[in-house]
């Protein structure tokens, strides 16, 4: 899974809306509990010296200890303190192109295969090709470099 937060003061998660039938305001849910589900927030100045869902236990955690106060009707319950970049592994095929589209039997045909490393880390990793269940070739793609 890809997590990444957002730079500016905009949350990296989506909101969920809670439509209130009685005074039709509306209230957006700005985090998806304890302890993911989380913002950073530029402008919040709150501290960390608790941990637990209630930010009343002993220690930090990297979630400010009260909640990020967005408008009378909106907060943020877990802000994070900084913000992170969680690396990930993410290598793709992108692009496979035959030289025919029809060959027959005993007849060869060149299939050029488009492999990305769209991770953050240097990677090595087996291609491999089949026609139905049957393996035609594996290449060893060693050392490619990240994005
Ligand atoms: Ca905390």
């Amino acid at each position: 899974m890809v997590r990444k937060n957002s730079s500016n003061n905009t949350p990296n998660t989506q909101s969920k809306t809670l439509k209130l039938p009685h005074n039709r305001a509306r209230i957006n849910v700005w985090d998806d509990g304890y302890p993911s589900g989380r913002n950073y927030w530029s402008d919040y100045n709150g501290m960390d010296e608790k941990s637990g869902p209630n930010q009343d236990l002993p220690g930090s955690d990297g979630i400010g200890d009260t909640p990020y106060v967005i408008d009378e009707n909106n907060q943020d319950r877990y802000p994070l303190m900084a913000l992170y970049i969680v690396p990930v592994h993410d290598v793709a095929v992108t692009n496979v192109i035959p030289s025919k589209t029809v060959v027959g039997h005993g007849y060869s045909l060149n299939i050029n295969i488009t492999v990305a490393n769209q991770g953050d880390y240097t990677e090595t990793f087996n291609v491999t090709l089949y026609a139905n269940t049957t393996t035609i070739e594996t290449k060893q793609i060693t050392n490619a470099l990240f994005r």
